[in-house]
């Protein structure tokens, strides 16, 4: 069982003729599929922060997940972009950063350095983004980056806040 970090984020409402979902909604229904890939779930507040990148959007709603997981970096991968595909992502029709109903980021993988052309872990902007870094250090106070093992708290420190925002829990 590997011990791994998910980063979550949404800012777009899911609606067909008979229902909307917002993103808050997506995230709770996440967090549940989750639950069914991960041992251990442990879920964070959800924040409420500004777009970084493409600024002209929504702001966001993001949260972290940690849990142990049992497979391989790819395998988790797969299941976690089936997800965010249940949840109306449709990579053929969005931009770069732009809106999403449902974002989930391999933050963390034990360990390991994965550089491969699905897969970069730890993800590299991590330390530039207080939205990924906030909810991660409410649920792992003492993480630290890995290879330099410098603490995410330190980082945390040298960005500052950038807005982000506690919203509230939703899930369980
Ligand atoms: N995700 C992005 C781009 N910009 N900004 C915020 N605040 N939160 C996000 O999750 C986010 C973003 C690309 O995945
Ligand atoms: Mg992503
Ligand atoms: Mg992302």
């Amino acid at each position: 069982m590997t011990p791994v970090v998910l980063g979550l984020g949404s800012n777009r409402a899911l609606s067909n003729d008979r229902a909307a979902l917002s993103p808050c909604d997506v995230l709770a229904l996440a967090c549940k599929a989750l639950s069914d890939v991960l041992s251990g779930l442990t879920v964070s507040s959800v924040y409420l922060t500004k777009p970084m990148y493409v600024t002209d959007q929504n702001d966001f709603y993001n949260m972290a997940v940690f849990g142990f997981y049992d497979g391989t970096p790819e395998s988790l991968l797969e299941k976690t972009q089936a997800i965010e595909a249940a949840y109306g992502r449709d990579r053929s029709k969005e931009i770069r950063n732009g809106p999403r109903s449902l974002d989930i980021d391999i933050e963390l993988f034990g360990n390991e350095q994965i550089d491969t052309e699905k897969l970069l872990v730890p993800h590299p902007r991590i330390y530039e983004r207080a939205f990924v870094l906030v909810p991660l250090l409410e649920i792992l106070p003492d993480s630290a980056d890995i290879p330099s093992r410098e603490p995410f708290e330190k980082a945390l420190k040298s960005i500052g806040m950038q807005g982000v925002q506690k919203y509230g829990r939703i899930f369980p």
